[in-house]
């Protein structure tokens, strides 16, 4: 174990990542895709029959979009795109606009008041019971900004946005508890946090010069999927990656920090020879909260913040600067890679179990104690540069990513996988090349009690010139792998948008049963008669609109200029696929409305003369034709005889 840390082999290990990355672009001519011979030949009818995709495809992807802000969704074996669902930055070609004053509401700051539309999304948790994904719900978040998104599975819209409290961004980890009670995040990026919370820690940040502290924040999610604050417990390190245990680790939070250094750049986050893995007993979390060990902070006064002196907590040594950390099947094994090394480690959860109740500690730091490596680990693996994130299959293997190698390796896992597989646990089994750069990986069910298998996706960082040239900026390569097969088959790939850190992949009988192909909400409101109502007192002009094939009604109405607009759509479609649109003409107003949708607008009406709105979705022949206008009226010019007025 000793010696691959000393300074000059990290320095060597920052250099092979780099000559990693160039060598496979040099390389490239002599790299190619595996001879089609070897390649499973994708079969499809012709010609296509109608739905054969509908039928043919057997799970969902939902992939994090990234700096894209929200998700997308595809199909597998198909790697057919099928949709994105808009969450943190606006999408009007996915109706996702925050003119709606719903919307709106979600995006703004609860604190600042301000609309943020920019936001990183990295890791979606699909909604679980006992442990295996349920399809009610699928909960993303945005790194930037520090917020939580549920999304309806039954619409695939956003109903939720959660904002974590006391921090001024930089979440990453996201997981969710086996029965969808327990979101946890991550706080990455340290913080000067409110003096309150740094008085209860008992760590004085000095906001120039740092350390910063850091921690994990709780959230309850209910019944109906409302998340709200559970706690937050700070203390004195970042974390990078986290998971909820469930079976042998059930009842522990189980988190990784890359920076134990406490530093505040880049090369002094590889000082140390090791990092740390956490091990965080949620009962005891409880415990501080119920014996009121907490404080709480103007911000949030419904956040209590726990210090870390106040949990039950242990940490054990794990390859430098680790990325990925991920849980077998049973909950027993927690694999964690070093990003800047070749080592995998293979922690086993009933030996940390057995080390706390032994006291097998090797010292401690900030007073939490530190566990043997060599009593709680079952393998360290050295398999390759770069390794980046696990997952698992229903045979009893792992697999791990690997960005300098570009490639995936398929390693058996110990007891009691042994009577599944049949090999030697912990060496290599299979390599799927990748086209480049692993990032994440998954398998179908790969983050829960009952992994489905089948395939597996790599989720490439780099695509080079995998596909046609489209300008310096190149999209990710999802990349499907057959794992029922020995070696592995490289099924297809697929461009997709920048970019997916991770995605959960659900067999699509969870879904299509309850997809919902309409609202109800428009019902409510079928017996509404359109209509335009002038407020002078608030100077504004409510127009109550319904839209269908292919007419809005209202078709014209007039107002004062400077007033405010406010208009409600209904959509009395009921028809698959029918979804209408508005547009108005010269102002930054756009929404999209699915069949029984009401949706709001709101603009001013600043200028004087004549807009045109119109349908933005080709809905039918008359589609075109399907537009009204707003006449603006100088506001010295305006006469109460202008008002619209409907026919009764
Ligand atoms: S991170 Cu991006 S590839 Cu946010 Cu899970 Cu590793
Ligand atoms: Cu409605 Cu086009
Ligand atoms: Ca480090």
């Amino acid at each position: 174990m000793k010696g691959w840390f000393t300074p000059v082999a990290v320095a060597a290990l920052f250099l092979g990542l780099l000559v990693g990355t160039l060598a496979v672009g040099l390389l490239l001519p002599a790299t190619p895709l595996a001879p089609v011979s070897q390649v499973q030949a994708f079969q499809k009818p012709y010609p296509m029959p109608h739905q054969y995709w509908a039928k043919t495809d057997e799970f969902y992807v939902f992939a994090s979009g990234g700096q894209q802000g929200g998700l997308y969704v595809y199909g597998v074996p198909s790697m057919k795109y099928l949709s994105e669902i808009p969450v943190f930055v606006p999408d009007q070609a996915w109706g996702w606009t925050p003119e709606d004053p719903e919307i709106r509401k979600m995006m703004t700051n609860p604190w600042t008041g301000q609309l943020v539309t920019r936001g990183d999304t990295h890791h979606p948790a699909l909604s679980k019971t006992k442990g295996v994904y349920d399809g009610r719900w699928a909960f993303i978040n945005d790194k930037m900004q520090g917020r939580v998104a549920r999304v309806d599975l039954a619409t695939f819209r956003t109903s939720q946005i959660y904002w974590v409290p006391n921090i001024s961004g930089g979440i990453h980890g996201h997981h969710i508890a086996p029965d969808s009670r327990l979101i946890v995040v991550n706080i990455e990026h340290e913080q000067s946090p409110d003096p309150v919370i740094q008085r209860h820690i008992g760590i004085q940040v000095d906001p120039f010069k740092g350390p910063y502290v850091a921690g994990i924040n709780g959230i309850r999610v209910a019944d109906d999927g409302k998340m709200s604050n559970a706690w937050q417990v700070w203390g004195p390190w970042q974390y990078d990656m986290a998971r909820i245990g469930w079976g042998k680790s059930d009842g522990w939070i189980i988190t990784t920090s890359y920076n134990t250094e406490r530093a505040t750049s880049a090369v002094p986050m590889f000082a140390r020879e090791q990092d740390y893995l956490y091990f965080w007993n949620i009962a005891s979390i409880e415990k501080a909260l119920a014996d009121k060990k907490v404080v709480t902070t103007a911000q949030a006064p419904d956040m209590p913040v726990i210090s870390w002196k106040d949990v039950e907590v242990y940490m054990t040594p794990i390859p430098l600067n680790p990325h990925g950390l991920d849980i077998s099947p049973t909950g027993k094994y927690i694999l964690t890679s070093g990003k800047a090394t070749t080592l995998i480690a293979a922690v086993d959860f009933e030996k940390v179990l057995q080390a706390i109740k032994d006291r097998k500690f090797v010292g401690e730091e900030f007073n939490i104690k530190i566990l043997d490596q060599n009593a709680v680990r079952s393998a360290t693996m050295d398999l390759g540069m770069g390794p980046t994130h696990i997952e698992f299959d229903d045979q009893g293997y792992a697999y791990v990513g690997f960005f300098v190698d570009s490639d995936i390796k398929k390693v058996p896992l110990g007891e009691p996988y042994t009577q599944l597989h049949k090999r030697e646990p912990w060496k290599v089994a299979d390599v799927l090349p990748a086209h480049f750069s692993v990032g994440h990986l998954v398998v179908p069910g790969g983050d829960t009690a009952q992994p489905y298998g089948k395939y597996v996706i790599s989720m490439n960082k780099l695509t080079k010139d995998t596909f046609l040239p489209h300008g310096p900026l190149r999209t990710e390569n999802h990349e499907l792998f057959n794992i029922r097969e020995t070696p592995a088959k490289l099924v297809d790939q697929m461009a997709l948008g920048p970019e997916t850190h991770y995605s959960q992949v659900i067999p699509v009988s969870l879904i299509t049963p309850r997809s919902q192909t309409a609202y109800k909400e428009a019902r409510a409101l079928a017996s509404e008669k359109p209509r335009v109502e002038y407020d002078y007192n608030a100077k504004e002009v409510r127009v109550f609109m319904t839209v269908v094939r292919s007419f809005f009604t209202p078709e014209v109405f007039n107002v004062p200029q400077g007033w405010k607009v406010k208009v409600r759509m209904v959509s009395q479609e009921t028809a698959l696929d029918m979804t209408h649109g508005f547009a108005l003409d010269g102002y930054n107003v756009v929404a999209s409305l699915d069949p029984g949708e009401v949706r709001e607008v709101e603009w001013t009406a600043e200028k004087p003369g004549v807009n045109w709105f119109y349908c933005i979705w080709f809905c039918s022949e008359l589609h075109m034709e399907m537009r009204g206008r707003m006449i603006v009226v100088p506001s010295q010019e305006w006469a109460p005889q202008m008002e619209t007025k409907l026919g009764s």
